[in-house]
């Protein structure tokens, strides 16, 4: 068996010495504390993974001492009482104050042996649980960015601007306050993509989600792909006014990335187009009736000409 690290509990001298000379014979490494106190003390700086408890000690009584124990230290480890009655009742009492097993003095060491394996092996247990739990949470984690987020352009997907939509009409009906919805799409750019190529293409809209993921990062904000080269902003608690300045602010942003295009007949960059609508919710609306309003606003953006913001 491997070492293992014991703080030993005993009051009396004798007793904690034989025993924590057997269990060093036995190749463990032995911390031996002579009262309640001095082991509590002990307990964070020694780390034992098994502590053996006598139960019986003036000034506490290892019953306590585990309770005390249970509640500092909430990382679980094996508690072994000692004890030289072996009455059914005293060994019931123990366990349930928080001991996970009883050893009789004078302890066996065959039944020693045996136990502190026991003990060893509910805790490599106990130990691969918790390993395997880290390990999924960092699995979700994980999952829920692929099922939430855009891979080519890493802003949310499609499915979580829905979800997210639907919750802020609800919220902002409840509490009657405006939000706003900005749709945004990409101004000639299937002659983007037929002059510089797909792949150039693709890395424009990464720009651009980035730009946007930038310029629109505080809480409450949140940019999606709404489908190849559209995107959505939706701005929580937001009226028409200040979602007018955000539109501005994102022309700018887009047009500072000075993104060449000579094929576009704007401004020779990549510009954007917006429809932007800004609303108290009653909360009956669905995100589908709010993309046919927007989209129809953005709608008049491009028919106006483009590289602009329709409200
Ligand atoms: P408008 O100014 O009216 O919006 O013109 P447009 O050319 O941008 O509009 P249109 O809808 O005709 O073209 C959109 C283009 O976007 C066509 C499509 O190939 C391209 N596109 C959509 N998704 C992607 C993508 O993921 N990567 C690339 N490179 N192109 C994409
Ligand atoms: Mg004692
Ligand atoms: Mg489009
Ligand atoms: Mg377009």
């Amino acid at each position: 068996m491997d070492a293992m690290r014991i703080l030993l509990v005993d009051d009396v001298h004798l007793e904690r010495m034989q025993l924590a000379m057997r269990l060093q014979r036995l190749g463990h490494i032995v911390e031996a504390a002579a009262s309640g106190c001095e082991a509590i003390e002990k307990y964070p700086e020694f780390d034992p993974d098994l502590v053996l408890l006598d139960v019986s000690m003036p000034d506490m009584s290892g019953t306590e001492v585990a309770q005390q124990i249970r509640e500092r230290y909430p990382d679980w480890v094996p508690i072994i009482f000692l004890s030289g009655h072996d009455e059914p009742e005293m060994i019931a009492t123990a366990i349930d104050m928080g001991g996970d097993d009883y050893l009789v003095k004078p302890v066996n060491k065959m039944v020693l042996v045996a136990k502190l394996k026991a003990m060893r092996r509910i805790a490599t247990m106990r130990h691969e649980l918790k390993e395997t739990h880290q390990q999924l949470e960092v699995v979700n984690e994980r999952l829920s960015q692929l099922v939430n987020e855009d891979g080519l352009t890493k802003v949310a997907n499609r499915r979580f601007l829905d979800q997210k939509l639907a919750e802020m009409i609800s919220w902002h009906g409840r509490n009657n306050l405006s939000m706003s919805i900005i749709m945004i799409d990409v101004d000639h750019f299937k002659a983007f993509n037929d002059y510089y190529g797909h792949l150039e293409g693709d890395r424009c809209l990464q720009s651009i989600a980035a730009e946007l993921k930038t310029t629109f990062s505080r809480a409450g904000e949140l940019v999606a792909r709404y489908g190849g080269e559209e995107f959505v902003v939706l701005i929580s608690h937001c009226d028409k006014t200040r979602a007018v300045k955000e539109c501005e602010r994102l022309k700018q942003s887009v047009r500072l990335l000075e993104i060449p295009h000579t094929k576009s007949t704007t401004a020779e960059l990549v510009t954007v187009s917006q429809g932007m609508v800004a609303w108290v919710p009653t909360g009956l609306e669905t995100p589908e009736n709010m993309y046919q309003i927007v989209d129809k606003v953005l709608y008049k953006a491009k028919a106006q000409g483009r590289n602009r913001f329709v409200a």
